[in-house]
């Protein structure tokens, strides 16, 4: 099983229970051992145990990935006059559903800003798990 992190799971769902003959089946789950707040791989363990006692377990691996994209704002269209400077970052940041301080890489070797023209300027951010978001502006 497969989940995004720092979402939630309903460890019962699609779970079912039979017995040969019994109608009265104590059935519990123990999910102690994940922490969805976290990447990596958790036992989650599913027991079920018939009036006379007799007990079924089944483990399954719950993968804790993440596979959001970062977020990138505040790239946005520049206008600038010939042979100046402008701080290319200022008012831009990136955000991620699981990484707080992930780094803003600017391309920015296309521009010239010697020569009047409109010159393409990309913003990449990537997370550990390789989700990469890619902005590209004109300047
Ligand atoms: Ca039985
Ligand atoms: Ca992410």
């Amino acid at each position: 099983m497969t989940v995004e992190v720092k979402t939630t799971l309903d460890y019962r769902n699609g779970v079912t229970v039979t017995d040969n003959r019994d109608l009265s089946i104590t059935f519990s789950v123990d999910n102690s051992q994940i922490n969805l707040n976290s990447l990596g791989t958790y036992p989650v363990i599913y027991s079920a145990t018939d009036s006379s006692g007799n007990e079924t377990q089944v483990t399954i691996m719950v993968h804790v990935v993440d596979t959001t994209n970062p977020v990138i704002v505040g790239a946005k269209d520049i206008s600038m006059m010939i042979r100046t400077s402008y701080d290319y970052l200022a008012g831009v940041t990136v955000t991620d559903n699981y990484e707080p301080n992930l780094i803003i890489t600017l391309d920015s070797s296309q521009v010239n800003t010697k020569r009047l023209g409109t010159y393409p300027l990309t913003y990449s951010s990537v997370d550990s798990s390789g989700n990469q978001t890619l902005v590209t502006v004109t300047r």
